[in-house]
């Protein structure tokens, strides 16, 4: 069974937001597009508390109830059936949507019968890749779909590090239109 990990399409990682990643918000219609194709749909939200080591890494961004936490608003959020939470606690981790405080990700991956797990979101060399990763060490059949994800680029080439990190790691790199339908 295919799944679809949305990965942090919220406001804060998007243009005009407080930790923006250039042409974040290209990423909607095509996430909006895949998540017709697949019969189970998550995603996962950066969601801070107010203080938090994090911030002294990054801007304070994605705070829990904020409208910077908030998906974007072209998100069709309908299609999503349950999001998992990370980045809840007073520390510099989260970055994987495995590591969701709210529920189990890996534990409902396997409950809903899905094997073969398709990445997609913000931002490519934090959240989507050590979420893509550690879906294949979950043994889960990884792709990440590379017209649906973007980079904070924080130095310049660090989009292209990371999708060669995911790769090294079994990570399947597919663009949208192989994706055919359910
Ligand atoms: C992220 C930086 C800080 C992400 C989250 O979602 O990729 N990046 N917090
Ligand atoms: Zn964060």
């Amino acid at each position: 069974m295919k799944g679809l990990l949305v990965v942090d399409v919220q406001n804060d990682f998007c243009p005009g937001g407080a930790l923006a990643v250039p042409e974040g918000d290209k990423v909607v219609p095509v996430i909006n597009k895949l998540m017709e194709k697949f019969p189970v749909v998550v995603a996962s939200k950066d969601w801070h508390p107010k203080q938090t080591v994090h911030f002294e890494k990054w801007p304070v961004h994605c705070v829990h109830n904020t409208k910077g936490a908030d998906f974007h608003p072209g998100i069709v959020s309908t299609k999503i059936e349950q999001v998992f939470l990370k980045g809840t606690g007073n520390k510099d981790d989260g970055y994987s949507a495995f590591e969701a405080t709210n529920l189990d990700l890996a534990r409902y991956l396997k409950e809903k019968g899905v094997d073969e797990l398709f990445v997609v979101g913000l931002a490519t060399d934090y959240c989507v890749r050590a979420s893509a990763i550690d879906a294949v060490k979950q043994g889960l059949t990884t792709h990440v779909v590379t017209d649906a994800i973007a980079a904070v680029n924080v130095k310049p080439g660090d989009d292209e590090k990371s999708l060669d990190d995911m790769r090294g790691a079994g990570v399947k790199l597919v663009t949208s239109k192989d994706i055919s339908a359910k």
